[in-house]
């Protein structure tokens, strides 16, 4: 982990330090904070960890396969023996009426039978069974050469998730043509459609970080599931690898896929994979946001860019509350803190030190920062003290907040929610609880003793203030309450 000037326990600001291989402790209370991916945490998870007992889980789901796993099995047991994996071996039967489970027994292989229908199906009941630190799916009926292994285990390092993958340079697919006509076509869709820069989005032959699978809540059933989950990996920020892989016909026994179906299938949750892909919870927004091909969009993102990293140029160490997946954190001598995992996952490129914490608790000692960022958070969570409170006390005295938020004053600002409620409901109209106007605000942070420099605009609805706090250790009693901010106080 790096080391993060300033950080302590958000409980009693006690100081951190190292506890176990995975966490921080503090010294004063002795709570105890986990790191995920070299991110400290100061939330607590909602999914209670599941223990690893092996480095491998690989998860073959079969049905009506017997002739095929006869094969298989011996041939994958002996490919993870020459690498000297410790694993676990899974097959997840869908109901098979030729002796498939003989076949499993007879190999000493486990065989799950699957909780719920279909290809999707059968890979969730094996995920959450897996106790590997890693989970590899191949499908049953030699397309995958368990050869292969070798290069995706290679991969492990690379990516969260590791995609062996017909359509990148180097690899091939062995289908009858129209078949592989299709798969392109609803690759390419898919792949433009979900800006999902990868090119085989349905190969079955993946490699996972269990953590990364286990904190996804898949729902697919069908063989749509591949796409889901890369979806959902992306949102949550995990990255992605392809490594070329040549794909063979299967060895014998009958296809499960029924192209058609599958085409209408596809068709028919693009929709709802579309929404996904682009709701604000994905980890990726603000940084494609900077890049869309929206115009509005991409105004937006780069005007609010520009002002902040102005205003914020010349300070020494700076805090980005709220600062989600946007570039503004990669321009330099920050840190980063968020409630979003996901969005900090994807920031982590920008190599900064980020921070999983909240507003209303900074995990960070008082007056730890010269400038402190924090634009478009205050109206997505309530009017509370608490909030101004600890901005205040992790700023040195004297130091340059940049507070930014929608000017629900403006005609103009209201008019744009109004139309984008309309266009994309479930958006950020809805997410805005907290509406503040620029007269109000302003009268309340005066109050509190800040100055304000300057207030610039972005689209000229967004308010974007410079202030100072107070030079003065002793902070006077604020003489309004936060509420008088709002745009209907009076
Ligand atoms: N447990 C389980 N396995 C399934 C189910 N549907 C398909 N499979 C397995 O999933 C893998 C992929 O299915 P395939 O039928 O090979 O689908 P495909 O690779 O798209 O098509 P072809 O290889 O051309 O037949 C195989 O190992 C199948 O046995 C299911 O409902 N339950
Ligand atoms: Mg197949
Ligand atoms: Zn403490």
């Amino acid at each position: 982990m790096q080391t993060i000037p300033g950080l302590a326990c958000p409980a009693c600001r006690g100081d951190l330090r190292p506890d176990s291989e995975t966490g921080l402790g503090c010294t004063a209370c002795q709570r105890s904070y986990p790191v995920f991916e070299d991110i400290p945490s100061f939330i607590p998870s909602p999914v209670p960890d599941r223990s690893t007992l092996c480095q491998l889980t690989v998860l073959v789901p079969a049905l009506n396969e017997a002739a095929n796993l006869q094969e298989l099995l011996p041939s994958i047991r002996r490919e993870l023996q020459s690498l000297g994996i410790d694993h676990e071996l899974l097959v997840v039967d869908g109901g098979s009426t030729d002796g498939t489970a003989d076949v499993v027994a007879r190999h000493d292989v486990v065989l799950l039978p699957q909780a719920m229908p279909g290809y999707g199906g059968a890979l969730r009941t094996g995920f959450e069974r897996a106790r590997g630190e890693f989970v590899l799916t191949l499908d049953a009926d030699g397309s995958h050469d368990p050869t292969f292994l070798r290069q995706m285990w290679a991969a492990r390092s690379a990516a969260d998730v590791v995609i062996a993958s017909r359509y990148v340079p180097g690899g091939t697919a062995d289908m009858p043509r129209s078949r592989r006509l299709l798969s392109r076509i609803l690759n390419l869709v898919f792949g433009r459609g979900l800006s999902l820069p990868y090119a085989d989005l349905s190969s079955g032959y993946r490699l996972y970080r269990r953590r990364a699978l286990e904190s996804l809540s898949l729902r697919g059933t069908d063989f749509n599931i591949l796409e889901e989950i890369l979806i959902r990996a992306v949102a949550a920020g995990f990255t992605v690898q392809e490594v070329p892989f040549h794909y063979r016909a299967r060895r014998a026994g009958k296809t499960h896929a029924r192209l058609a179906s599958f085409a209408v299938s596809y068709l028919k949750t693009f929709g709802a994979m579309w929404k996904l892909r682009n709701s604000i919870a994905s980890a990726d927004y603000d940084s494609r946001a900077y890049d869309s091909i929206v115009p509005l969009q991409r105004y937006w993102q780069r005007r609010r860019y520009a002002v902040i990293t102005r205003l914020a140029g010349g300070a020494k160490r700076v805090l980005d509350v709220g600062c989600g997946s946007s570039r503004i954190i990669g321009s330099g001598r920050l840190v980063g803190l968020d409630i979003v995992l996901g969005k900090l996952r994807y920031a982590r490129r920008y190599e900064n030190p980020l921070v999983h914490g909240s507003i209303f608790e900074l995990p960070f000692k008082d007056a730890s920062f010269d400038c402190v960022i924090c634009s478009e958070v205050i109206e997505h969570v309530p009017a509370d003290e608490r909030v101004f409170s600890e901005l205040e006390r992790v700023l040195e005295p004297g130091g340059k907040l940049i507070l930014g938020t929608p000017d629900y004053d403006r005609w103009r600002w209201r008019a744009l929610e109004w139309v984008y409620g309309k266009v994309s409901p479930g958006g950020y109209a809805d997410e805005h609880i907290t509406h503040y106007g620029r007269e109000n605000l302003a009268a309340y942070l005066r109050a509190r003793g800040m100055t304000i420099q300057s207030v610039d605009y972005v689209g000229g609805s967004e308010m974007i203030f410079s202030l100072r706090t107070s030079p003065s250790r002793e902070r006077p009693p604020a003489t309004l309450p936060v509420t008088a901010g709002l745009r209907n106080a009076r």
